[in-house]
């Protein structure tokens, strides 16, 4: 059938279920827009005022549903800004359609208006390469069938990630006699399983082992295996530690539930992560922060701890810890393998007494030693009143998005998800704008949940048009703006590592030198958003369930104490810093490190 470009993709997106376009005009994809005009009752264009704002919704769109939406944005600097957030996109495998326009191909070379040709026409494909799972380039309207299939399969399939459609200008507007291709598999359509023998091993020592611990991440998520890592936790009663993207598998009111690891874990997860006699990785990869920078004793303890890893993705096996059996498999597949052998043995698990019996000893002192500060009031606020305060306000089925710095490090450490993508994290770029952005998306993902971002005040001053995109899509999205005067994660860092000295990380006005911020809450309104300032703990419980009540775009702006610090309980380590002399080094932890 002779068809446009334009009106073929949009008709892919429609085929694949993609209910939204999130991008941004340009002259480069009019033709794209005017093809969305026109499918617009099937297929809703919302058009935030950055595209890194674009594409984080969409991250965060993805990271709730476990369904793709599209961006679109024009040619050369429209499309350069989204690479910082298809960075973040691709370092926390969340999937997203990057569609950009490029230049005419009869100008390829002639460096027209925007095009980027320093070593290869109409380059942008290069620009974006590093950050997304391929890039597709269709230079005519017939390539454009096989390049969208391929293009949303990929995406989706294996480790999910970003993937870019790159279309020239004319590409869009042009005809030809195309079919639309068979829309791509949904998430999770092909599940890869371990071999007989690699779960007859792994069961093995399963059962044979005193003291196991289970390491969670995103990849538990992006399989949906919630319910048989519940099943296999409980049946064999082994405790599990989460990456910030795995948590809420399980739900962690469960005694199982150890938290997060690391110098910014819970003191349980770092306890038994590094007392194990077998950790069981699945979907997770131990980066320095999740595995404090591999100094041994800290978080884990391999090789002296054996470690079954189990991944969709063949280049985590082995990247930081070879594992003693590495499992090429799908989380789910992988525990539904597990189970059926358990049940094929018996259905029995180890006598775990004593283990359990330290477990619970860790918890109580981190109990203890944390507890006390959660009841603090105080002007400005101790970060324990509000993580306490939201967990109290928010139900289970409640969406929040983290953004980077020092109220993250409190999240991580003692939010406690209920259920399995409720939690989101930019963790593995950590980009600056991701919560206060993402919430878009996250909103309009699940309009019938309650949705916050916590964010910093340096965070949401990189992305403060958010208020805006709230108010013309009308976004019931609440913003709780940590507002510490500062960037004050890297300040800290900066006051440990060079005697004290602070440059540019505090936010001061003028020549007197006071701590300076805008007033966000008088800034939300002069956008339409309703705000409101809190200054006291006393005070923030109930704003913030105002803020809900009122079903509208709710900006808060919480001041709190920018001198309280997060315990340490692992390590985190700047080579050639020797960790010893980093302010990073304070391990507050109530027991004595191994
Ligand atoms: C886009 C981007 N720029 C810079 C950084 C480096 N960075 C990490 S945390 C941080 C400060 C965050 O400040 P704020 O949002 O106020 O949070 P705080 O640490 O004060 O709680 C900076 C600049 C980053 N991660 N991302
Ligand atoms: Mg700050």
């Amino acid at each position: 059938m002779r068809t446009k470009g334009a009106d073929l993709i949009t008709e892919y997106l429609i085929a694949n279920d993609i209910p939204y376009v999130f991008g941004i005009c340009g002259h480069g994809n009019v033709g794209m827009l005017d093809s969305l005009h026109a499918a617009r009752d099937r297929i809703k264009l919302v058009s935030p005022r950055h595209e890194q704002v674009a594409a984080h919704m969409a991250d965060a769109y993805f990271r709730v549903r476990h369904q793709p939406v599209a961006t679109l944005t024009s040619c050369g600097p429209g499309s350069c800004n989204i690479v910082m957030p298809l960075a973040l996109a691709i370092s926390d495998s969340s999937a997203l359609l990057a569609i950009t326009a490029n230049v005419p191909t009869s100008q390829f070379n002639r460096s027209p208006f925007q095009e980027i040709n320093k070593h290869f026409q109409a380059d942008f494909p290069n620009i974006i390469r590093p950050v997304v799972k391929r890039s597709f380039q269709p230079t005519r309207v017939d390539m454009l069938p096989l390049s969208l299939r391929q293009a949303m399969t990929t995406m989706l399939s294996g480790r999910p990630g970003p993937v870019n459609l790159d279309v020239p200008f004319n590409v869009f507007q042009e005809e030809d006699d195309v079919e639309l291709p068979p829309p791509a598999p949904p998430l999770n359509s092909t599940r890869s399983g371990a071999s007989p023998d690699e779960i007859a091993a792994c069961v093995d020592w399963i059962l044979a082992a005193e003291r196991p611990v289970l390491f969670v991440g995103h990849g538990v998520t992006l399989s949906e295996a919630s319910r048989e890592l519940t099943t296999f936790a409980h049946r064999l009663g082994i405790p599990v530690i989460s990456s910030p993207n795995g948590m809420g598998c399980l739900d962690m009111t469960d005694p199982l539930a150890l938290g997060f690891i690391g110098r910014n874990g819970a003191y349980p997860a770092n306890e038994a992560g590094r007392r194990a006699d077998l950790v069981i990785a699945i979907g997770a990869r131990f980066d320095d922060r999740s595995a404090s920078s591999w100094l041994p004793g800290y978080s884990w303890n391999f090789p002296h701890t054996k470690l079954i890893h189990a991944d969709v993705d063949p280049e985590e096996l082995g990247r930081n810890y070879p594992p003693d059996i590495g499992v090429l498999a799908d989380a789910r597949t992988f525990l539904q393998q597990l189970l059926a052998e358990i049940d094929r043995r018996g259905g029995k698990g180890n006598n775990l007494k004593a283990w359990h019996a330290d477990i619970k000893k860790s918890q109580e002192a981190w109990q203890k030693f944390t507890a006390p500060n959660f009841e603090v009031h105080a002007s400005p606020i101790r970060p324990e009143r509000i993580v306490a305060d939201c967990q109290a306000v928010l139900p289970p089925d409640a969406i929040l998005c983290c953004d980077v710095g020092v109220s993250h490090n409190w999240y991580m450490q003692f939010w406690k998800a209920r259920r399995p993508q409720t939690m989101l994290n930019s963790w593995g770029f950590s980009g600056m704008g991701f919560g206060a952005a993402g919430a878009l998306g996250a909103k309009l993902a699940h309009p019938d949940r309650p949705v916050v971002a916590v964010t910093g005040d340096g965070c949401f001053t990189m992305v403060p048009h958010v208020l805006c995109t709230a108010v013309e899509y009308n976004i019931p999205v609440v913003w709780v703006i940590w507002n510490n005067f500062g960037w004050v994660s890297i300040r800290d860092i900066q006051l440990g590592m060079f005697g004290g000295r602070e440059l540019g990380t505090m936010f001061h006005e003028g020549p007197n030198n006071k701590p300076y911020n805008p007033d966000f809450a008088a800034w939300a309104r002069a956008t339409g958003v309703e705000a409101m300032t809190v200054t006291k703990s006393q005070d923030f419980k109930e704003a913030l369930e105002h803020a809900i009540k009122t079903n509208k775009p709710f900006l808060l702006d919480v001041h709190v104490d920018a001198e309280v610090r997060p315990p340490s309980t692992g390590a985190w380590q700047l080579p050639p810093t020797p960790y010893k002399n980093q302010y990073l080094a304070s391990v507050s932890c109530p027991m004595p490190l191994q």
